[in-house]
């Protein structure tokens, strides 16, 4: 009787004796990978291809996961921690097999057991296609973070979409054009993701909102489209510990099948409209990276997962018992830009209209939960949504977004709010409170997303210390007047060492174990721990393996290339990388003109000079937006020309490697010697891949932008090639260009020339370009005249280093040797103490 009061039901040792634990053998491993195929897959030895078993494989690691994943929600809610939940419309995950198993401790045990079923483990990994939900850094730092969230114990999920197609595959064609295809990731089954389909909520879109009578500002929201949510999660496993937290996803599905009345009528298309219309919402990750173009399926994309997100946290917290104004102090709401922000005036929604609360006491409760992070400074990033799609689509959020905003004294609900405020601060200060307002005057007007999710948040921050002080100076200068500079902060970005190293140079990592002669476990988990390689950097022995395994690595890179592409890459050569998004302020054309520039140079020398250059091959990848198309082009044919040219090939070739993809970087970036990251200052703001080259040896040649300026911090100015001009040079260019243009001509001839040459064809129609080179013939917004000169030479700095190896493997041991600041641990810690409040809560340690 005892034992049915502690265990819920049933035989507790029954049960106990039945609940598989993952200090898996290979005899068990193979027994359950074995019984996957069998009876998960309904298949046999007999015709069992690689992709059969990895989906066995990945089967059974998802058991050994959700042992610890049940155990971990479990213990969560038997010890009611407060709780984070990082709200991102992206998460770029890529592959999980490999960094599961990694992070379980079982990848040699999984090893030996798919070696004897005959299959090799390295091949099934590379069957597991890319979870590509996201852009590029923003989408890849949420996932970085998850894994550190697991890693470090503590209590966070993340909420996102789950998204049918994720960012389109890239082709690229025989002219250098970009050709996109839909990435149907979801078609091979997904292992890693569990259904829910009990978990489910309704969400409104349209209908009408009518104010009620009674003071405190509420209002009845009905009628319109509903449309509803459906939980798939995602395990995350971390690092060493039973800790494993959960990704929630959202599926849109239609409330009720479909219009059985209209089916009936003979109207079958309009019957399966509005189910389809449901559908659409969670079907493709808009791939528009720093761009937003007021489309409503992005708006209901939107406010979709904001809602269905807080009805999950809501009915969370609900079941702790409590009462609501304690929400803040077990709730944080990490809002991932401004994309999540209609969280705000959502909460504001359920605390008003559902909870009866007084509108007051909800704008508290509400400005304690929320976090806000500012990802970038461009203004064609910044988020607004025109006033009457939001009245269309959200009509009770567009009256919350008002109420906050309202000036007015005719209702009193609304007398004490913002703009008031700001008013009694700074009087009579009209163009301060334009600027302010969370609407933004014109045709149509817009709500300002980045203007709501700072005042509706308790702490806004950046992502790199230069970037922080540009949100602080410029896009919310008048709020930190407001409200005091200690509501803004910055977090410095971080990338997981378990991914980013152990995983992606396997070689290196053991390296580093033996030399330190710690476990991995130990330093992967405490990334200042590298500091002691600083020492082996004079040792003649440990800098030959050092540089041993870059060479390993270039050649399983060249050996990817030949496989996938056909080409033979020269990896006697220096790997030079960009591997980013294509965009304007990213600067690819600077590197592809210095490219033409180092070809030029190369033509003019004897043969017998140009045997002391040193060769040296480029690669780029990235995925461009239409208004960047020309930029691949450029590259495609420069590579197309210089690459057969017999007199220059040894010492410089060129390779535009399709689809970047998070697996494709994990390969590319432990090969490098030498990547670039040139953005025009003040605009990246923070770069997130600098970090990841570092990490495995590879030195920097970039701007003083973003946390290239930390890494240079903390690796040593001489180990990071500068150039180019600071950010407040870069205003007062802008200015002097627009006031007294120079022609280029004058201004660099070097450049003139290669833009000449670019005209006159030498790499095909010299019309094509016509457009880029004339942009920057003009003297371009970002500068690229300015800092060529100053490039160039920093890339001559780089052969000079490269020439004598040993000072520079030298450098390379330093760097990755005090590269621990960018552990996505310490930046995962930073929030969890400075802005969240969270402790760690380790399973199965009290
Ligand atoms: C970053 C974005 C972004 N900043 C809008 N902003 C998007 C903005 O779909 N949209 O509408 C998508 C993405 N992404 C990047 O964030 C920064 O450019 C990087 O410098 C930074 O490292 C990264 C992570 O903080």
């Amino acid at each position: 009787a005892s034992g049915k009061e502690k265990w819920p039901r049933g035989d507790e040792t029954v049960w106990k004796t039945n609940m598989r634990g993952v200090d898996a053998d290979v005899g068990d491993i193979t027994k359950s990978v074995v019984n996957h195929v069998q009876t998960s897959l309904a298949r046999q030895a007999y015709n069992l291809d690689n992709l059969g078993a990895y989906q066995a494989a990945a089967l059974s690691v998802r058991d050994n996961m959700l042992v610890n994943w049940n155990e971990t929600q479990l213990h969560y809610t038997r010890k009611a921690p407060k709780r984070a939940y990082y709200l991102s419309l992206e998460f770029l995950m890529g592959r999980t097999l490999d960094n599961a198993l990694l992070n379980l401790d079982l990848k040699s045990q999984y090893k030996d057991g798919i070696n004897q079923l005959g299959f090799s483990l390295e091949d099934l990994l590379e069957e597991e296609r890319d979870a590509a939900l996201g852009n590029g850094g923003l989408g890849r730092l949420a996932a970085c973070y998850l894994d550190s969230s697991a890693s470090q114990d503590l209590p966070v999920w993340g909420y996102g979409l789950r998204y049918k197609y994720g960012i389109f595959q890239q082709l690229i064609s025989p002219e250098g054009n970009q050709l996109e295809a839909p990435d149907p990731w979801l078609d091979n089954q997904n292992p890693w993701e569990l259904p829910r389909i009990d978990v489910n909520y309704e969400v409104r879109f349209y209908g009408q909102s009518e104010r009620l009578s009674e003071g405190h500002g509420r209002a009845l929201w009905t009628g319109g489209q509903e449309v509803l949510a459906v939980a798939y999660d995602v395990m995350i496993p971390g690092c060493n510990t039973r800790n494993t937290n959960n990704l929630r996803l959202w599926e849109s599905k239609p409330k009720r099948g479909f219009d059985l009345n209209s089916f009936n009528a003979g109207n079958y298309e309009g019957a399966v409209e509005s189910s389809n219309s449901a559908a659409a919402i969670t079907s493709v990750l808009y791939p528009n990276d720093h761009t937003t173009f007021g489309k409503e399926l992005r708006l209901k994309q939107q406010y979709f997962w904001t809602a269905a997100s807080l009805a999950d946290i809501i009915r969370r917290f609900k079941n702790l018992g409590k009462s609501i104004n304690e929400f803040p102090d077990y709730v944080a709401i990490q809002l991932n830009d401004t994309h999540p922000t209609l969280a705000i005036p959502e909460l504001m929604r359920i605390l008003i209209d559902e909870e009866d609360l007084d509108w007051n006491f909800a704008w508290q409760i509400v400005t304690n939960v929320f976090f806000f992070t500012n990802h970038t400074v461009l203004p064609e990033a910044l988020e607004k949504w025109p006033v009457p799609l939001m009245e269309h689509i959200l009509p009770r959020h567009m009256q919350i977004i008002y109420d906050i905003k309202a000036v007015s004294n005719t209702n009193t609900f609304a007398a004490r709010i913002f703009l008031q405020a700001v008013e009694k601060k700074f009087p009579g200060d009209r163009e301060r409170l334009a600027r302010m307002s969370l609407i933004e005057e014109g045709f149509p007007k817009q709500v300002r997303m980045a203007n709501l999710a700072c005042i509706g948040s308790r702490r806004i921050n950046g992502v790199a210390e230069l970037h922080s002080k540009l949100v602080q100076t410029t896009i919310l200068k008048d709020f930190v007047e407001f409200f005091g500079v200690s509501k803004f902060g910055n977090v410095t970005n971080g990338i997981t060492p378990r991914r980013w190293l152990d995983q992606c140079n396997p070689e290196l990592s053991k390296l580093i174990s033996s030399t330190l002669k710690i476990d991995k476990s130990v330093w992967l988990k405490d990334l200042y721990k590298l500091k002691d390689l600083v020492k082996y950097a004079a040792d003649k022995g440990f800098r030959a393996e050092w540089a041993a395994i870059k060479q390993r690595n270039k050649e399983r890179l060249a050996h990817h290339i030949e496989t996938t592409l056909g080409f033979t890459v020269n990896t006697n050569a220096m790997f030079d990388v960009q591997i980013k998004r294509l965009h304007e302020y990213k600067r690819q054309t600077l590197n592809i003109l210095g490219v033409i520039h180092r070809y030029l140079e190369l033509k003019a020398l004897t043969p017998a000079l140009r045997k002391k250059v040193n060769p040296k091959v480029v690669f780029f990848a990235g995925k461009a937006a239409p208004a960047f198309f020309k930029t691949i082009r450029l590259i495609v044919n420069v590579a197309r020309v210089i690459n057969a040219d017999p007199e220059t090939k040894d010492y410089l070739s060129l390779y535009f490697l399709p689809d970047y993809s998070v697996s494709l970087a994990e390969v590319l970036i432990p090969a490098s010697d030498i990547s670039q990251h040139i953005s025009t200052a003040g605009t990246e703001a923070s770069g997130t891949s600098n970090m990841k080259f570092c990490l495995n040896g590879g030195l920097l040649v970039g701007t003083v932008d973003g946390a290239n300026i930390e890494i240079a911090e903390e690796v040593g100015e001489e180990n990071v090639f500068f150039f180019g001009h600071l950010t407040p040079a870069v205003e007062d260019l802008r200015y002097q260009h627009m006031y007294h243009p120079v022609p280029v001509d004058e201004a660099c001839p070097p450049l003139a020339n290669v833009l000449n040459q670019i005209s006159g064809g030498l790499f095909g129609d010299g019309g094509v370009y016509e457009p880029l080179v004339n942009t920057i013939r003009q003297g371009d917004y970002y500068l690229v005249t300015d800092d060529f000169d100053s490039y160039i030479r920093a890339l001559a700095m780089v052969d000079e280093a490269y020439l004598d190896r040993d000072e520079w493997v030298k450098k390379s041991i330093c760097t990755t040797a005090n590269m621990g600041k960018f552990s996505s641990d310490r930046a995962i810690m930073d929030y969890a103490q400075e802005y969240w409040n969270l402790e760690p809560i380790p399973v199965g340690k009290d």
